[in-house]
C-alpha cells in the first residue's frame, strides 16, 4: 500500500534541522493549515452561496474588495492570533498593521504579511484563486507591542514563506528555507498529503506569462525581450508558448512545475509595477531561489535585497527559470 506523508508529520520530520525549533513555527503552520481548509470549503461553494462579488469596501489600494477577500483576511487573522506565536500581521487587504495584544501574543516571536486571497477577481469565474504568506521573525523585543519595522524587513530575513493554490486541487507549497515541498489536500480525509516533494523549477522553459494587453505602456527591453519570446528558432524551441490566468498564484505556480518565466513590469499605468514588494513579491522570491530560480525587479536588483520602505509598496517583478530571467535581464539592461 502507497504510504502517505501528511504535512503534520512531514513538519514533525524536520524539526530536527532546526536546531533552536520550539515548535512554535509548527504551531504557527498548523494556523495557517486550518484556514486554508476552511477558505478551501468556502472557495468550493461560492458559487452556491451569496459570498462571491464585491463586498462594498475598497481595499487600501483603491480596489474594489470581493466577499471573500474579507472573509479570508478575518479567517486567517483570527487563526494567526489563536495561538500566541505570531504578536502581530499585515494584509494587503488591511491600511495599518495589525497588533495582536493579548499577553500571550506580545510574548510571540514572529510576524506574518499575508495577501488572505489574491487575485480574487478570478472568483467569479471559477478561476483558481490562491493565499500568499511570508513570515518573519520579530526584531522588537519579545513581550512589547510589534511595530511597523518588525514588517519592514528585507525578504532575505524570511523565515518562511509558501502560498496555497486553491485550483482543480488546493495544493499548500511552502519553504523554510530548506528547499520546496508541495502538498495536496485531500478533502475526503481532511489532510495536505505531499505530493511535490523538494520542488525544482527547470532551469530553462518556454512558457512567459505576461498581461501583454498592456503592451504598449511597458518599457523598451521588455518589448523587446517579448518580440525575442514570439520569434521563431528551432534551436531554442521559440515562439514560447503565452500563459496568463492573471492570478499569481495560478501562474507561478504553473511556471514552477514546468518552466517558465512571470512578467509584471513597471508600465505607464503602474509606474512602480502593480504587485506588492511584502505580500506578494518577497514571498515568491523566497520560494523561486529556494526551488533554484531567480527573482528580480531591474537588472542586478534582486527581490529579496530590496529594503522596503512602506507597508504596501509596490514593486515589478521577473520571476521564474533562472536562464529565462537572465535572457529578460540582458534585454532590459541593454533597451531600458
Ligand atoms: P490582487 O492582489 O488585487 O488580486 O492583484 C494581484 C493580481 C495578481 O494575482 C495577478 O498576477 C495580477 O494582479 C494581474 O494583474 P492584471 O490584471 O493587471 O494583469
Ligand atoms: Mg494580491
Amino acid at each position: 500500500m502507497e504510504i502517505i506523508k501528511t504535512l503534520g508529520e512531514f513538519i514533525i520530520d524536520r524539526q530536527h534541522e532546526y536546531p533552536d525549533a520550539s515548535g512554535e513555527l509548527t504551531s504557527l503552520f498548523s494556523s495557517i493549515r486550518l484556514a486554508a481548509k476552511i477558505l478551501h470549503r468556502e472557495i468550493n461553494k461560492a458559487g452556491l452561496a451569496d459570498i462571491t462579488g464585491a463586498a462594498g469596501d475598497e481595499n487600501v489600494q483603491g480596489e474594489q474588495q470581493q466577499k471573500l477577500d474579507v472573509y479570508a483576511n478575518e479567517r486567517f487573522k483570527n487563526a494567526l492570533a489563536q495561538r500566541g506565536v505570531v504578536c502581530g500581521i499585515a494584509s494587503e487587504e488591511e491600511e495599518q498593521f495589525v497588533k495582536f495584544e493579548e499577553t500571550k501574543n506580545l510574548d510571540g516571536k514572529y510576524v506574518v504579511l499575508i495577501d488572505p486571497l489574491d487575485g480574487s477577481s478570478n472568483i467569479d469565474v471559477n478561476v483558481s484563486v490562491g493565499t500568499i504568506f511570508s513570515v518573519y521573525r520579530r526584531v522588537s523585543p519579545q513581550g512589547s507591542h510589534v511595530t511597523e519595522e518588525d514588517f519592514l524587513q528585507p525578504g532575505n530575513k524570511q523565515v518562511a514563506a509558501g502560498y496555497v493554490i486553491y485550483g482543480s486541487s488546493t495544493m499548500l507549497v511552502y519553504s523554510t528555507g530548506n528547499g520546496v515541498n508541495g502538498f495536496t489536500y485531500d478533502p475526503t480525509i481532511g489532510v495536505f498529503c505531499l505530493s511535490h516533494p523538494n520542488l525544482q523549477i527547470p532551469e530553462d522553459g518556454t512558457i512567459y506569462s505576461i498581461n501583454e494587453g498592456n503592451y504598449v505602456h511597458f518599457p523598451e527591453g521588455v518589448k523587446k525581450y517579448i518580440k525575442y519570446c514570439q520569434e521563431e528558432d528551432d534551436a531554442t524551441s521559440r515562439p514560447y508558448t503565452s500563459r496568463y490566468i492573471g492570478s499569481l498564484v495560478s501562474d507561478f505556480h504553473r511556471n514552477l512545475i514546468k518552466g517558465g518565466i512571470y512578467l509584471y513590469p513597471t508600465s505607464s499605468r503602474y509606474p512602480q509595477g502593480k504587485l506588492r514588494l511584502l505580500y506578494e513579491c518577497n514571498p515568491m522570491a523566497f520560494l523561486i531561489e529556494q526551488a533554484g530560480g531567480r527573482a528580480i525587479a531591474d537588472p542586478g536588483q534582486r527581490i529579496l535585497d530590496i529594503e522596503p520602505k512602506k507597508l504596501h509598496q509596490r514593486c515589478p517583478l521577473f520571476v521564474g527559470s533562472p536562464k529565462m530571467v537572465d535572457k529578460l535581464e540582458k534585454f532590459v539592461e541593454e533597451f531600458g
